[in-house]
């Protein structure tokens, strides 16, 4: 086997223990509930993870005969909204486990037979590649699946490492083009591509993202009851959503306690805030006197190298990211406090981009110039326009498959049940450099 076989079958090995913790982790009656009409049963996530490797690895790929074409519409996630799908004929939990098992084995048959060149969907294995990140970002939903779980905790992880280096204020990042986006990231998505050079003007940004205790302030001085610092949408959301403080915060004495994966505990201030929506980051911003960076001006943060003028692929450079560098892969079960990943700061010195938690970003989510839908116009296209916001460089609960300085999510602006959080920018004032 080449060694790119060998990485592919570890990815989808990898990939599919974690999809079997968030599974196992409750039990059957618990599989098929819905714990929010705004996530599937877990179950329907299981099953379709295997019907997506079934669809583009079996037959696609593989070329081989379907292993259960009947059940392709239940998890057409086009077809049925997550609120309906508890109500579907979906398989069962032992059913589910046993469908997924069925379809892995034929992939690693079909993987061990296939040439991985020529064709763009197998070239450097992008296809698996594509597979495996589909599987991870499921399991980044599973986990918010289960922070909107109530019941006793079923999820265990170390806490996260302790802050190592003060890190506040901001960082400026000098003005000019630089390349955004990747032609040559062999995995990277459709959305991602092509790399192209944008002119950013000078900018300052924060140094890391915005912590709970300075998000406290912001409540505390009455950010939530002031409309002016609020766009007439995010007002608007706030008011019909009563919005106060992030999702799954409680009053707890003068302060505020947070629920995670059924664990209740005083918010730890040195932590970046979680669980905001779009309309609160950038209410938070301007109450701050700042702004949201543009989704070029985080990109530039995260991957310009002012040494050589080249975009890199992490913010500490082109090697994949290992546990120093960044909190991801649901090793913890929560954001690091800021300054607990000194190795993964870029070379300005910009601190836990990756990781952590998911950066709103001031932008809609639309395709880059040149952009071409590869291989389904459903991964991202169908998505492009005003609706949804981008968000940029992966939680906690975001596995590396899924994650790098070119990755982009996207969701809509009232969302808050996904990890994510957020940092400020600005202009330089006259003469500031
Ligand atoms: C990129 C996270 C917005 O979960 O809706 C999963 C990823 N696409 N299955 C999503 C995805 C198809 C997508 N996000
Ligand atoms: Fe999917």
């Amino acid at each position: 086997m080449s060694s790119l076989k060998g990485r592919i079958a570890d990815q989808l090995t990898q990939a599919r223990s974690r999809t079997a913790v968030l599974a196992d982790a409750v039990d059957d009656d618990d599989l098929v509930t819905q714990h929010s009409p705004l996530m599937s049963p877990l179950v329907w996530d299981l099953a379709h993870v295997g019907n997506q490797e079934e669809l583009w690895l079996v037959r696609d790929v593989g070329g081989r005969e379907p292993v259960r074409i009947d059940i392709d519409h239940l998890y057409d996630a086009f077809k049925h909204p997550r609120k309906d799908r508890p109500a579907l004929p979906l398989l069962g939990p032992a059913e589910a486990r046993t469908y997924v098992a069925s379809v892995r084995d034929k992939v690693l048959d079909v993987l061990d037979r296939v040439q991985l060149e020529g064709r763009p969907l197998v070239a450097d294995g992008f296809a698996f590649g594509m597979i495996v990140q589909h599987e991870q970002q499921h399991d980044e939903t599973m986990l918010a699946t289960h922070q909107l779980r109530a019941g006793e905790p079923v999820l265990d992880a170390p806490p996260p490492p302790p802050a190592r280096v003060p890190v506040a204020g901001e960082v400026i990042v000098p003005g000019g083009w630089f390349t955004m986006g990747t032609s040559t990231e062999p995995w990277a998505l459709d959305n991602e591509r092509p790399a192209h050079e944008v002119e950013v003007p000078a900018f300052a940004i924060d140094a890391a993202p915005v912590t709970n205790g300075q998000y406290e302030v912001f409540i505390a001085e009455g950010g939530y009851d002031e409309p002016r610092w609020w766009s007439a949408e995010g007002w608007a959301h706030r008011l019909s959503a009563g919005l106060v403080a992030p999702m799954h915060w409680v009053r707890d004495g003068d302060g505020w306690a947070y629920t995670r994966f059924g664990r209740t505990a005083p918010v730890a201030r040195d932590e970046p805030v979680v669980h905001v929506c779009f309309h609160e980051a950038r209410a938070y911003a301007a109450w701050a006197g700042r702004r949201l960076p543009t989704e070029a001006e985080w990109e530039k943060a995260a991957r310009f190298d002012p040494a050589t003028g080249r975009s890199r692929r992490f913010p500490w450079g082109d090697e994949e990211p290992d546990p120093a560098h960044a909190n991801l892969g649901q090793r913890h079960l929560s954001p690091a406090p800021v300054g607990a990943y000194p190795a993964g700061a870029s070379p300005l010195g910009v601190h836990q981009l990756i990781g952590d938690v998911w950066e709103w970003v001031d932008a809609d989510f639309t395709g880059y110039p040149g952009f071409v839908a590869f291989p389904y116009q459903e991964y991202s296209e169908v998505f492009f326009g005003p609706e949804y916001k981008v968000l940029r460089g992966g939680s906690f609960g975001t596995d590396q498959a899924a994650c790098r300085g070119t990755f982009r999510n996207w969701d809509y602006p009232i969302r808050r049940q996904i990890f994510a959080g957020f940092r400020c920018a600005r202009d330089l004032r006259p003469g500031e450099v």
